[in-house]
C-alpha cells in the first residue's frame, strides 16, 4: 500500500508555506542514515522554495554520514545548545523526522516542546504519541526517507528533485531496508530508487561511503565480537552478543561502531532472532533483530522499555549486563512457540 498524505493537511501546509517561513528540522537522538538523509533532503527541498531552514540534531552522528549533502549546516544540540534552542524557539514550523515520541530527542525535549512552532511529524515507527500539530505516520513505509520523497511530491507535484535531495533519500532507504532486503522493500520503493538513479545518484558510490568506511579498530572489534562474544542458543534459534564498556574502550569505540553487528548473529542458518547488548554507564542498550513473523518490537516493548519495528527494535535495561542477559534468557521459554 502506498502511504497517502491527507489532502486537507497538505493544503494547510501549502497555504502556510506560500510565504517564506523559518523552518527547523529535527530528528531522533544519535541519528542514523534515515534520520539524517530525510532531514537533509527536506532541508534542500524547503531551501528551493525560498524558506529559511535549519537542521538541528539532538546529538552527534556517525562519521560515515558526514559526506551527505548539506551536512555542514547541521547544528548539534549537545555542542551548540544556545544556538540550537534559538532555532527551535524562533521557528514557524518544526519538522519532526524519523521518531514518534518527544522523549526520543533526549536533552532537546524541553526546547522542542516549548517552541510555539507548528510541529509536523513524518515518521514510520508504530504508535506515535500526540505531540505534533500534524502527524504523518505510516508504519508500513520502508523509511522516513521514502515518506519525505512522497511528501515533496504531495506538496508540489511539479517539484524538480535535486541531486542533493536524491542522494540523501537514497541513503535513508538503503540503510533502513538493510540494502533493499527487508519486507518493506516493495516495488514502489524500487520505483522511487529508479527515479533517484535517473536524477543522478550513483549507487555504488553511496554503498561504498556507507559500508566500506570502517576504522581498523571497528573491523577488529567486529572480529572480536564474532570470535569471542557470540553465543548461540540452538534450542531457541537465537544468537546474541554482549559487550562490556571496558571492551568498547579497548577497541576505541565510536558512535555507530556497534551498528549492524547484530545482523551477523541473525545471519547464522536457522536463527529467528538475534540481540546485541551494549553495557552503558546507567544500564544496558539492546538491539534486537528477527526474521519472519517473530516481533522483536513486542518483546522490546513488553520487557525492555523499547520499541521499533516488527523485525528491528531496540530496548534499554536499568540492570547490569549480567542481570539483563539472565532476564533475557529467562524470557525465552515464554516465546518458544514462536521461535522454534
Ligand atoms: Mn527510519
Amino acid at each position: 500500500m502506498i502511504p497517502h498524505f491527507n489532502e486537507r493537511e497538505i493544503n494547510g501546509l501549502r497555504l502556510q508555506l506560500s510565504k517564506p517561513n523559518n523552518i527547523s528540522i529535527v530528528m531522533h537522538y544519535k541519528p542514523d542514515g534515515d534520520a539524517m538523509g530525510s532531514a537533509l533532503a527536506l532541508y534542500d527541498f524547503f531551501l528551493a522554495y525560498g524558506h529559511h531552514v535549519t537542521v538541528v540534531a539532538p546529538s552527534l552522528y556517525p562519521e560515515f554520514l558526514f559526506w551527505l549533502p548539506g551536512n555542514e549546516i547541521v547544528l548539534n544540540f549537545e555542542t551548540h545548545q544556545a544556538e540550537a534552542e534559538n532555532c527551535l524557539l524562533h521557528a514557524d514550523l518544526i519538522f519532526v523526522l524519523d521518531f514518534n515520541d518527544a522523549t526520543r530527542v533526549e536533552g532537546m525535549q524541553h526546547a522542542l516542546l516549548q517552541s510555539d512552532a507548528i510541529k509536523v511529524m513524518i515518521d514510520h515507527h508504530l504508535q506515535p504519541t500526540d505531540f505534533c500539530d500534524v502527524t504523518f505516520s505510516f508504519n508500513e513505509a520502508s523509511s522516513t526517507c521514502e515518506l519525505v520523497y512522497r511528501f515533496m511530491f504531495a506538496m508540489y507535484a511539479d517539484y524538480k528533485l535535486s541531486l542533493a535531495a536524491a542522494q540523501n533519500i537514497y541513503t535513508g532507504i538503503l540503510t533502513d531496508t538493510g540494502s533493499f532486503k527487508f519486507s518493506s522493500t516493495t516495488g514502489d520503493v524500487h520505483r522511487i530508487i529508479a527515479h533517484l538513479i535517473d536524477t543522478g545518484v550513483v549507487p555504488n558510490e553511496i554503498h561504498e561511503k556507507i559500508y566500506d568506511n570502517f576504522s581498523e579498530s571497528r573491523t577488529r572489534f567486529l572480529g572480536y565480537c564474532l570470535e569471542q562474544k557470540l553465543v548461540v542458543l540452538q534450542p531457541y534459534n537465537i544468537a546474541y552478543i554482549a559487550v562490556t564498556s571496558a571492551e568498547l574502550k579497548l577497541f576505541k569505540h565510536e558512535t555507530g561502531d556497534t551498528e549492524g553487528i547484530v545482523n551477523y548473529a541473525l545471519g547464522i542458518k536457522g536463527m529467528r532472532m538475534a540481540a546485541f547488548f551494549t553495557e552503558q554507564d546507567n544500564g544496558v542498550k539492546i538491539s534486537f533483530r528477527s526474521k519472519g513473523t517473530f516481533s522483536v518490537k513486542a518483546l522490546a516493548a513488553a520487557h525492555f522499555n523499547g520499541g521499533g519495528h516488527l523485525n528491528a527494535a531496540g530496548g534499554k535495561s536499568p540492570e547490569n549486563l549480567e542481570q539483563t542477559i539472565t532476564k533475557f534468557i529467562a524470557l525465552l521459554p515464554f516465546y518458544e512457540n514462536q521461535l522454534v
